[in-house]
């Protein structure tokens, strides 16, 4: 299966400007080339682009360029339930809005296929707000709550044909949750877990933890990656940095781990903002995380018993 790269320049889900930019700033920081270089096909699909029509105002004032980010909704839930049939989809933000479409195209590939889609969610922050329960108004705050079935965001974004299972959702490295988002993650049953359980427990137990259950229902995993998941002194290309954030090994080895369970069909590198990145460095630990995600690796070693 081949690696398919899908430019995503939306920024209408972030209140800053330049995370359109993220999906050139990866193929400049060789990301084809490094997915080609471990053996993998690699397929170019350029940048997308959508036409905005009206959509029902929501009752939130504070809401912002709704009517973007439902035309980008919709468009990646047809690309990405296509290109899942076709490789193995990864999506270069732009920002995390976007993942309200890929998963839930995502969604309803697994579904038909009769498989059981898991998302690893790397993120200083849930996104799991509502239409009616943002406060920023930033609507990259929302994929999570979305995708999750949580909320009813129709007629103001696209209904989900499918939506993920909370109880298959993981997320790790969350250090920024808003009150309302901490409520409406009790109340989903989503597995998470803050930045104080990769102090106490390791980033190894908990991504092994994942990958036991993803093993135990035969499923397949999406990984949704989000700069900020990353400490600030590495990664300061993002508009919404967060201090103590995973370090530099912990991202590799969860990268690493997660390929040698062999589950991962697809991936959002997002909320990159070249505009605010040191001479690429951002961009180039992303485009080295995503390769240690698809095999990159110091020594050849036997595949871990889980
Ligand atoms: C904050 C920040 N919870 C908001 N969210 C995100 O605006 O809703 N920052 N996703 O990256
Ligand atoms: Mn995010
Ligand atoms: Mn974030
Ligand atoms: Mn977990």
């Amino acid at each position: 299966r081949s690696c398919i790269l899908v430019g995503v320049p939306v920024q209408a889900g972030t209140g800053r400007r330049g995370c359109d930019m993220g999906p050139n700033a990866y193929r400049a920081a060789g990301l084809a080339e490094a997915l080609a270089d471990l053996g993998h096909g690699v397929v170019d699909r350029g940048n997308l682009a959508v036409t905005p029509s009206a959509v029902p105002a929501h009752p939130n004032p504070a809401i912002r360029n709704l009517a973007e980010v439902a035309a980008w909704t919709r468009h990646l839930a047809d690309i990405a339930h296509a290109e899942a049939a076709e490789g193995v989809p990864i999506f270069l933000g732009g920002d995390h809005s976007l993942s309200a479409g890929t998963m839930t195209g995502l969604a309803r590939r697994a579904r038909e296929e009769g498989r059981e889609l898991f998302v690893l969610w790397l993120d200083a922050h849930p996104d799991m707000h509502t239409l009616a329960t943002t406060t920023s108004g930033n609507l990259h705050g929302v994929p999570m709550a979305y995708a999750a079935g949580i909320a009813d965001f129709a007629p103001h974004l696209p209904a989900p044909p499918a939506t993920l299972e909370p109880e298959n959702v993981c997320q790790i490295g969350l250090r920024s949750v808003d009150p309302a988002e901490r409520e409406a993650l009790r109340r989903s049953g989503i597995c998470v877990h803050d930045m104080r359980d990769v102090d106490e427990i390791g980033i190894a137990p908990l991504v092994r933890r994942f990958v036991e259950r993803v093993v135990a229902a035969d499923g397949i995993v999406h990984v949704s990656l989000d700069v900020d998941f990353l400490d600030p002194a590495i990664a300061p290309g993002v508009g919404t940095t967060v201090p103590g954030g995973a370090t530099f090994r912990e991202a590799h080895l969860a990268m690493e781990m997660l390929h040698d369970s062999g589950r991962v069909r697809s991936l959002d590198l997002v909320e990159l903002n070249p505009f605010l990145d040191e001479r690429g460095r951002t961009a180039t630990l992303m485009v080295d995380l995503a390769a240690s995600l698809f095999g990159r690796r110091v020594l050849d070693r036997p595949t871990p018993s889980f």
